[in-house]
């Protein structure tokens, strides 16, 4: 400890009570000369300041949310490897930032001066006349800076609206590993990104399968969670298959990209079920197990004949829309290896026998692993139906690029008022998830209503 000197605050511009918004070593640590102590933050830049040489920290005279000002003591630094200051000059003495030389041409310091702080755009002054203020402002640090490189960086950064708020050493870690820092959520004070930020994105950008992802302007979310649970109890990691990856990369984009509304409905499909009854021993002589599914697809498909931008996408431009001629249902099939949404191709030229039997086909193929990509592409409308396992209503996620899907829960007798007394009816759920860019919400309960009538009567199927 008798070796230990006091690191003074080095001149830091015009700036009198600066935050600490971040301390970046702990007594014990060695620094090399121009390692970064400290993270300062005024209302126009973020400076690290830097080691005046190489040392091990003893200790640390600056924590998060002090507020201080040239002179003030950082830390008590033992100088290693006879790299010692031949003095520490007193702030007074000390040459402005904007008298120096960079640092990066090193020989250009003399060794008694502590290295002058490096100074990066703050993104709290966003735009071009922030940009201009700070300049004028930080002009000599930002001479002085000791990561010349950095200047660029700070500058497109202050420039850029929304771009992550970081100190320089950040936004050095960010372009070395390829990390755009507009995309990444800041957990630091005043809404900085800190290294732990940069490696938490990585991370689980990794973890993603690294996909690569494309930025959707304004959306910030805070960084996943790495919580080590062992910590409470036991636990077992069980990695997700390719199925579940692929699926839960799709559901995520429709979720953030899609602007969803659910349309709950009921239709009354007595009758439905009554003549689904008495075809059943018909289907099974045909070979097929004729279930309340291929009902629902043709009416589905009658109602987007009748309703047409419910069978459409919007184009890649979002500016257009995509209005098919076909009708493709896709079907979510839950397996234990996750779900797929394989397609009943031309849906309306395609008799209930017919379905039925693809239906099988499909969803025995899906539990068993051996569907083909064709069979999985060219959806033009999702039916997701959780009827034969229960549940009331629910909201499901549209199937991107469609703009609509219909979600069945499980039917049940209910009482319903008729010319003047209760009767039991059977009543099937409806939950209609759109993408309410392309339909409205009077259009979805129409279409949802008009759904409803054709289940009720199936004689308007004809018509
Ligand atoms: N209410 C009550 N019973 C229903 C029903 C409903 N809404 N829908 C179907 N049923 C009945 C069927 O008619 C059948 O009864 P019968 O034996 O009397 O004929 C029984 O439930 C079992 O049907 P099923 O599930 O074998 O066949 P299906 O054609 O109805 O459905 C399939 C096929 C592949 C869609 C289904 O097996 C399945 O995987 N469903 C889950 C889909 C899913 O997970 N969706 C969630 C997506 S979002 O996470």
């Amino acid at each position: 400890m008798a070796d230990s000197k006091e690191f003074l605050l080095p001149d830091i511009g015009d700036f009198e009570g600066v935050d600490v918004v971040e301390v970046l070593v702990k007594p014990g640590d060695t620094v090399a000369k121009e390692d970064s102590l400290i993270v300062l933050e005024s209302d126009k830049a973020s400076m690290e300041v830097p080691a005046p040489y190489a040392a091990v920290v003893r200790e640390m005279r600056m924590s998060v949310g002090d507020q201080v000002s040239q002179g003030d003591v950082v830390a008590l630094l033992e100088a290693v490897d006879g790299d010692a200051p031949q003095a520490e000059a007193p702030p007074s003495e000390t040459p402005t930032a904007g008298a120096s030389p960079a640092p990066e041409s090193g020989a250009a310091l003399s060794e008694a001066t502590p290295a002058a702080p490096s100074v990066e755009a703050s993104t709290q002054a966003v735009g071009v006349g922030a940009e201009a203020k700070l300049a004028s402002d930080s002009a000599p640090a930002k001479a002085g800076a000791g990561h010349a490189s950095d200047s660029a960086p700070a500058k497109a950064g202050a420039g850029r609206a929304g771009a992550g708020h970081a100190s320089p050493s950040v936004r050095r870690l960010a372009r070395e590993l390829g990390v755009d820092l507009t995309l990444v959520p800041p957990s630091g004070r005043k809404g900085r990104i800190t290294k732990d930020d940069v490696q938490g994105y990585v991370k689980a950008s990794m973890a993603q399968g690294g996909a690569p992802g494309v930025p959707i302007a304004g959306v910030k979310v805070a960084a996943p969670v790495d919580v080590d649970f062992t910590k409470w109890g036991e636990t077992e990691l069980q990695p997700l298959n390719k199925i579940r990856r692929v699926a839960s990369a799709n559901l995520h984009r429709s979720w953030v990209t899609v602007p969803h509304v659910t349309q709950f409905d009921e239709a009354d499909i007595t009758e439905l079920e009554s003549f689904r009854k008495s075809q059943k021993p018909a289907a099974e002589k045909a070979g097929v197990k004729l279930t309340f599914l291929p009902f629902l697809i043709q009416a589905v498909t009658k109602a987007l004949k009748e309703f047409p931008h419910f069978n459409s996408s919007l184009d890649a431009t979002g500016e257009s829309l995509v209005v098919k001629g076909y009708y493709h249902i896709g079907v979510a099939v839950d397996t234990e290896h996750g779900l797929v949404v394989p397609t009943v191709k031309n849906a309306d030229q395609k008799g209930l026998f017919e379905i039925a039997g693809e239906l099988m086909d499909l969803s025995e193929r899906a539990r068993i692993r051996r569907l083909r990509p064709e069979d999985l592409s060219g959806g033009s409308f999702s039916i997701s139906s959780l009827g034969g396992i229960g549940g009331t209503f629910f909201t499901p996620i549209v199937n991107h690029p469609e703009v609509a899907i219909l979600g069945v829960s499980r039917m049940e007798w209910k009482p319903v008022h008729h010319d003047g007394e209760f009767v039991p009816r059977l009543i099937l759920p409806l939950s209609l998830s759109y993408d309410h860019r392309v339909i409205d919400g009077a259009d979805a309960v129409r279409f949802t209503g008009r759904l409803a009538e054709l289940l009720s009567d199936l004689r308007l199927m004809l018509v």
